[in-house]
């Protein structure tokens, strides 16, 4: 447990300097799913270093593309991407601020337009199916995205199909590029909705360790349906003054503002 909360500390650290240093991208959204990822990549999926370039793995969809801080440093963190980090964001860099598939390895979509990358996972999850394939796809999916209707027929398709191999964690914490979710475009009620479309719902705290742990043990041994687990986040988690603060979806600290975020997160 220690070394995990080590390694997840290394990813905060890292996604705020990456946004940081590229004076652009979002630490908001990176920051809360944060733990999710650290588990996901740490405990959960069948990838290492070794294997990353290939497919007979397990797969990661960053649904929400513009959460690649958070991936780039997983993936960073977990010696798939032995790169420079501080290249996020420059030109021609492998780091672009949404995933490219063909660029990093451990990157399985190309994401970026909300809504297609849950609609990438279905199709995985289908082929990985028909192939007799027992490798299991893993999404991440924000909030403000379920308010993109591809997402619901991408849910539509996975609860017709019983795509009991397809995993969706859904970033929960309730605000997306404009604020509320609920001011926006109110999606509520997720858990009700995702339940008529023939999926698991498993509530969880985000950001508790264990939970998300067991969510994913629990998600592995259902069949006959694919699993939303509806993790309740903080935006910008860790750092006081980007918590729940919809300003801090896509705009970067100066110098003063990392070093107190660095401090933060290392007193976490
Ligand atoms: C189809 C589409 N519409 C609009 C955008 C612009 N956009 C980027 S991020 C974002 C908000 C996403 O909010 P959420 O899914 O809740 O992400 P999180 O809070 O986890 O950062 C929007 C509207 C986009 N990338 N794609
Ligand atoms: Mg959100």
């Amino acid at each position: 447990m220690e070394e995990l909360k080590g390694h997840i500390k290394n990813i905060r650290k890292n996604i705020l300097k990456m946004v940081a240093n590229a004076n652009s991208g979002h630490p908001g959204g990176s920051l809360s799913a944060a733990d999710i990822l650290g588990v996901l990549f740490f405990e959960v999926m069948d990838i290492n270093k070794d294997n990353a370039g290939g497919v007979d793995r397990d797969r990661f969809v960053l649904s929400k593309g513009h959460a690649t801080p958070v991936l780039y440093a997983t993936l960073y963190e977990k010696g798939i991407f032995t790169g420079d980090l501080m290249t996020f964001r420059k030109m021609n860099s492998k780091l672009q601020g949404h995933p490219n598939r063909n660029y990093v390895d451990g990157v399985d979509m190309s994401t970026g337009s909300l809504g297609q990358g849950i609609s990438a996972s279905v199709g995985m999850a289908l082929a990985n199916k028909l192939s007799k394939n027992d490798h299991r796809i893993y999404t991440l999916l924000g909030d403000g995205e379920t308010e993109e209707g591809q997402v619901w027929e991408a849910a539509m398709a996975a609860g017709h199909y019983k795509l009991d191999n397809l995993c969706v964690v859904l970033d929960f914490n309730g605000l997306q590029i404009d604020g509320d979710i609920t001011k926006v475009m109110n999606p509520l009620p997720l858990d009700k909705k995702f339940e008529a479309f023939n999926w698991n719902v498993i509530k969880i705290d985000g950001h508790d360790l264990d939970q998300i742990r067991e969510a994913f043990k629990e998600a592995k041994e259902l069949k006959g349906k694919p699993t939303l687990i509806l993790a309740k986040t903080v935006k910008g988690k860790g750092v006081s003054f980007m918590e729940n603060n919809y300003a801090w979806h896509g705009v970067a600290p100066n110098q003063e503002q990392l070093e107190q975020a660095l401090k933060e997160v290392e007193a976490m």
